[in-house]
Order: structure tokens, then C-alpha cells, then sequence
């Protein structure tokens, strides 16, 4: 059973006046609320166990590496990886991607005139790290266009993919606009007419949907907990074993080496040699509170209840006059793009909803190709998580007509 008012008691911060007005928070894209259960694990771990992993023979840094490596596995059935050390902890999904690429660049894997190719959907995260690589090593970055809805243009990918290609790396769910893209047929096309490695940004599809990187088929997988109800600087690089082996190290220092000596180091094996220093045990460890948290909701129910929202999001907003919504024809997941025709600036929207308690987020959403695209500086975006309601959603719209009547 799906108990809304339950699931809300589990967010304490839920619980507060924000500008003397009940908190309606509608920014997870950029971070989720966290429920009791992520709080107390990450809690309890500083206040009990507290202790390096991996290093120490005495019983705290036993329990810490325990606990740690119990939540790789949660990780690891949670996407369904083969194994545990495919899961690879990070900072977060920006750490992922650059790891991939300066790994994969330090590997001779990509030399001058390959190509890579990424899509127009894509967050800065998943540009920059790229384009950093081509300059490096004379690669071409090529980038799959979009339509008018934001859908991305695949027939691209018949004309560009070919054995130059080394990289394709695509978002599942676009953070900006919500568009879900088919990754499964885009791993199709790559895998028949060429043989580059796929990276998938999951980024904004954890939070929503059910993941099983063996079916995806994919090279590379990564998210970020913080979008998933996990805490800030956790995150997880999936890759499949045999790709991982063959991987430079990104970091070098402790807990990644074999043996050292001045003359030369050999690396630890997996998942240790991509690990490098003292990690977020107490975040790693509640990462995996939080893969608790949404089995127990289950994540069909989280679909469902967000779908709800976002469908009826979609019908009150454009009941507003002038109210455009980016990627309206496209299918979509947890995200509302849109602006208000006459009001130049998203953030004046932000500012008069944040008075009244709603937050959202205004911009660019670190993803200007996108709002160069749609020749707009920025939007507003309200994102969804499971604690949402559709009260909720009447407040933003009634938010959104105020500011329509004061901004014009
Ligand atoms: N998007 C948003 O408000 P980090 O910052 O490493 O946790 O995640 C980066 C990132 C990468 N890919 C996608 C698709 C994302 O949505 C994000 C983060 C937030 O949309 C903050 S900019």
C-alpha cells in the first residue's frame, strides 16, 4: 500500500515554514530530501562505528569496512551488476564521468581522429569531461541532435557511428527537461555498427525508475546518491569487469596500490584500484540505507505516484496562459520545464515562488547547449520525488498565475 502521509513522516524536513509558508520542495533533480532511515545510518555510523575501512585490524574499522562493503552490494543487486566490485564508489556522478575519461584517455584508448559521441541532452557533466579528452588527444566530439520537442534525432547515430567511433555517452533522463531517451535502442545502434564502449549519465533516472545494467547491456553506468535520497558526495561508477580490468587508475595514493616502492607500484585489483584515499564511509554507508529506503516504497509505486504528478503537473501548468513547457510532446520523467511568455527571467518566477514557500530551480540548469537551443536564457523547473503531493502541485500552479500577475 502506497501511504503518502507516512511516507512524508519519514522527511523531517518536510516539517518547516519556509518564508512563513508550509515547505514545498520541488528541486530533487538538483537534490533530493533525505528519509529518517539515510539520517540515523549516517548518524549512528559517526556516532558508533566512526573508523577507516580496509586498513585497520581492530573491531570499529572491521564493523566500518563491513558495513561499507554490505552497502556495495545493496548497490550492486540494486542495479543488478554481476558483481560487487563493478560497483565503484565515487563523489558523485561528475566524478564518475571525468574518472571514465581521464582513465580511459590515460589508456591509449583514444587517439587523434577517433570520435565520441554525446547527445544535445546532455548536462554539463557529461560535455565537459569529453571535450577535455578531445583536447587532449585530438579526438572529434560529435554531438546527436534534437527536434523541436527535445526528442532526441537517432538517425544521427546510422550516419556517424563507424570503428572511429570509441565513445558514445547519453543521459537515460535529461535533467533539464525530464526526456526519457531510448537508451536501449541507442546501445542497439552502437553495438551493430560500431564498437564503442556506451556510457550511460543515470544521474536523473535512479530516483525513478528500476535498473539492471545487465539488460541495458551497458559499458559504463553512474549516478549520483544525492538525487536518490542518499547524502551529498556519494556516488556510484558501474563497469563491467573486463572494461574496468583494462582501466588506467584516475587517483593515485592509498588504498589502490599493490605494493610500492620507489621504483615501482603495482595497483590493487578491483574495486580497490579506482578508490584511491580515505573514502565517504559514513555516505557510502547510507547510499545503501537509501537503496533500502526506495525497495521498501518499491520502485514501481515511486514510477507510479511520480507519473501521477507529473502528468497533473502538466495538465494545471497549461491550463496558465502563456505558459510553455519544454519537451511536452516527449515522454518524460520527474521534471517540468517551462517559462511564461513576457517574463525574460525564470528567476523572477523562483524568487516570487520561493516566498511563498516553493522551491524550484531557475536557470540553466548546467545545460546551456540546450537553452541555446530553445533561445532562452533559462527555465523554471519543478522536479518530484515520492514525498510529493498533488496539493502540492495546485500551490506551484496558483504560485506560478501570482507571478504571472505581478511580472506582467
Ligand atoms: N544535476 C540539476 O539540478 P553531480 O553534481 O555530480 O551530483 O551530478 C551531475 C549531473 C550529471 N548528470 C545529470 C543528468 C545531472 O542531472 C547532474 C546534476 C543537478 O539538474 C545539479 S546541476
Amino acid at each position: 500500500m502506497f501511504d503518502i502521509k507516512e511516507i512524508r513522516s519519514q522527511f523531517p524536513i518536510l516539517n518547516q515554514q519556509v518564508n512563513g509558508k508550509p515547505l514545498i520542495y520541488l528541486d530533487n533533480a538538483a537534490s533530493s530530501q533525505k528519509p529518517i532511515s539515510v539520517l540515523e545510518t549516517w548518524q549512528k555510523y559517526y556516532e558508533e562505528i566512526n573508523a577507516n575501512v580496509h586498513r585497520g585490524i581492530h573491531t570499529l574499522s572491521q564493523l566500518a569496512t563491513e558495513e561499507m562493503e554490505n552497502s556495495r552490494k545493496k548497490v550492486q543487486h540494486f542495479i543488478n551488476a554481476k558483481h560487487d566490485y563493478e560497483v565503484i564508489f565515487t563523489r558523485g556522478t561528475t566524478e564518475g564521468i571525468n574518472l571514465i575519461a581521464y582513465s580511459l584517455g590515460n589508456s591509449n584508448f583514444i587517439k587523434k581522429d577517433d570520435e565520441i559521441i554525446i547527445s544535445y541532452l546532455e548536462h554539463h557533466s557529461n560535455i565537459v569531461p569529453w571535450q577535455m579528452l578531445c583536447e587532449r588527444t585530438g579526438a572529434k566530439l560529435k554531438v546527436i541532435p534534437i527536434d523541436e520537442n527535445g526528442i532526441l534525432q537517432l538517425d544521427f547515430l546510422d550516419q556517424n557511428l563507424s570503428e572511429k567511433t570509441k565513445i558514445v555517452s547519453v543521459n537515460q533522463v535529461s535533467n533539464a527537461l525530464g526526456i526519457i531517451n531510448p537508451i536501449e535502442e541507442i546501445i542497439a545502434k552502437v553495438r551493430t555498427q560500431s564498437s564503442a564502449l556506451m556510457v550511460i549519465d543515470g544521474a536523473q533516472s535512479v530516483p525513478h525508475f528500476e535498473i539492471d545494467v545487465q539488460k541495458i547491456d551497458c559499458d559504463f553506468f553512474v549516478f549520483s546518491g544525492h538525487k536518490m535520497y542518499a547524502p551529498m558526495g556519494v556516488g556510484i561508477l558501474y563497469g563491467k569487469e573486463e572494461i574496468l580490468e583494462k582501466m588506467q587508475p584516475f587517483h593515485g595514493g592509498g588504498e589502490m596500490i599493490a605494493t610500492c616502492s620507489f621504483e615501482k607500484t603495482t595497483y590493487a585489483g578491483l574495486p580497490f584500484k579506482l578508490e584511491a584515499g580515505t573514502p565517504n564511509v559514513g555516505g557510502n554507508i547510507a547510499l545503501g540505507a537509501a537503496v533500502d529506503f526506495m525497495k521498501k516504497v518499491g520502485i514501481q509505486n515511486i514510477r507510479n505516484h511520480e507519473n501521477a504528478l507529473l502528468e497533473y503537473a502538466q495538465k494545471k501548468l497549461l491550463e496558465i496562459d502563456g505558459l510553455k513547457i519544454y519537451g511536452e510532446k516527449a515522454k518524460r520523467a520527474g521534471v517540468v520545464s517551462f517559462n511564461l511568455e513576457g517574463v525574460g527571467i525564470a528567476s523572477d518566477v523562483g524568487m516570487i515562488l520561493d516566498k511563498l514557500g516553493i522551491a524550484v530551480r531557475t536557470g540553466h540548469h548546467c545545460t546551456q547547449p540546450i537553452m541555446d537551443f530553445f533561445n532562452v536564457a533559462g527555465t523554471v523547473r519543478a522536479s518530484f520525488a515520492v514525498f510529493n503531493t498533488l496539493e502540492e502541485i495546485d500551490a506551484l500552479a496558483e504560485g506560478v498565475k501570482k507571478a504571472q500577475r505581478m511580472l506582467m
